[in-house]
């Protein structure tokens, strides 16, 4: 049984002289009074990297994000609320189906919901959520671009893990007569077999090798996807960045993509959603590990990733 922990306590630096020009996220903190407003929720699990025979302490990293959060810079006309941390204990299934629980009330009551893993398997639970949201709608087309080094369409026959997710996903698609939305941008080819790649050809997956990774080639891709999705979720591995930028991850890349390039995407998918006609209102940030961060330059991208993915959307400068 996993349970909601909401006790962390927001904290930081405090520029009294500026007044309301000297805001800090920790201070707008939970004090949601616009129209707009943009939720946080934690998946504090290890179990899908374990399972998927990675380097396990995701669990810590929702609260390592938040500590880098905290002193950013408020630069948005939106609220923003903390819902806490989805404590896994035990069970992956049942602990994705809560935090899916937890995602679909987050959407049903703020115009954005950011994820903070956690490992990858969070991505199922966050799909599960949006699903859960859409049930009146379920004719909802929806899509998933995910910046990752990994497909994570591992085949969770025996096991579903951090690695499995989005093949749960195409199945869970296949099962209901959905159509399968899936775009990964950052492959790393040395980083997925053959069979990986040959179970994205038979899904249709559209992807970029990392080494292809440039705005118009992406927006190239992407174009047919969004012109034909309703709803929109987005997901950032943060082993998708090169291992000096992201050490903080089970499986840090060798090569990886640049932080500008995801940063530039995410802004364009934003002002894109009234050009193709589709709601973003779900991401989410995974793999964020702190046993193995230095200096917290990984939390700290992370942190930089969720004000950008907020900013993107609201921003106020
Ligand atoms: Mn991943």
């Amino acid at each position: 049984m996993s349970t909601i922990d909401k006790t962390y306590q927001w904290q930081g630096r405090e520029d009294a002289e500026e007044g309301q020009n000297g805001l800090r996220w920790h201070q707008v903190m939970n004090n949601r009074h616009q129209t707009n407003s943009c939720s946080l929720l934690g998946f504090e699990c290890d179990l899908g990297v374990a399972a998927n025979k990675g380097r396990v302490g995701a669990a810590k990293g929702p609260n390592l994000i938040r500590n880098a959060l905290a002193n950013q810079a408020w630069h948005a006309d939106c609220g923003v609320w903390d819902a806490g941390n989805m404590v896994v204990a035990s069970h992956l299934p049942d602990a994705q189906n809560q935090y899916a629980q937890q995602i679909a009330k987050c959407l049903n009551e703020n115009s954005l919901v950011i994820g903070l893993g956690g490992g990858h398997e969070i991505a199922w639970g966050s799909h599960q959520g949006l699903v859960q949201h859409l049930a009146a709608e379920p004719n909802k087309k929806i899509g998933i671009i995910n910046f990752d080094a990994h497909f994570d369409l591992r085949n969770p026959s025996q096991q579903t893990s951090s690695g499995t997710p989005f093949r749960q996903i195409a199945e869970y698609c296949q099962t209901h007569h959905q159509p399968f939305h899936y775009a990964c941008l950052g492959v790393a080819a040395s980083s997925n077999t053959a069979a990986l790649f040959n179970y994205a050809k038979q899904t249709k997956t559209q992807y970029l090798l990392d080494i292809d990774c440039a705005p118009n080639a992406a927006k190239q891709l992407l174009t047919p996807m969004l012109k034909a999705v309703d709803e929109l979720y987005v997901t950032v591995c943060l082993d998708a960045f090169p291992a000096h930028i992201a050490p903080g991850v089970s499986a840090p890349s060798g090569l990886g993509i640049s932080v500008e390039f995801v940063i530039n995407m995410l802004h364009w998918i934003a002002q894109s959603e009234s050009i193709f006609n589709y709601n973003w209102g779900l991401a989410d940030i995974a793999e964020m590990n702190p046993t193995y961060d230095i200096d917290n330059r990984t939390a700290k991208l992370a942190a930089r990733l969720v004000y950008e993915v907020l900013g993107s959307k609201f921003n106020a400068l």
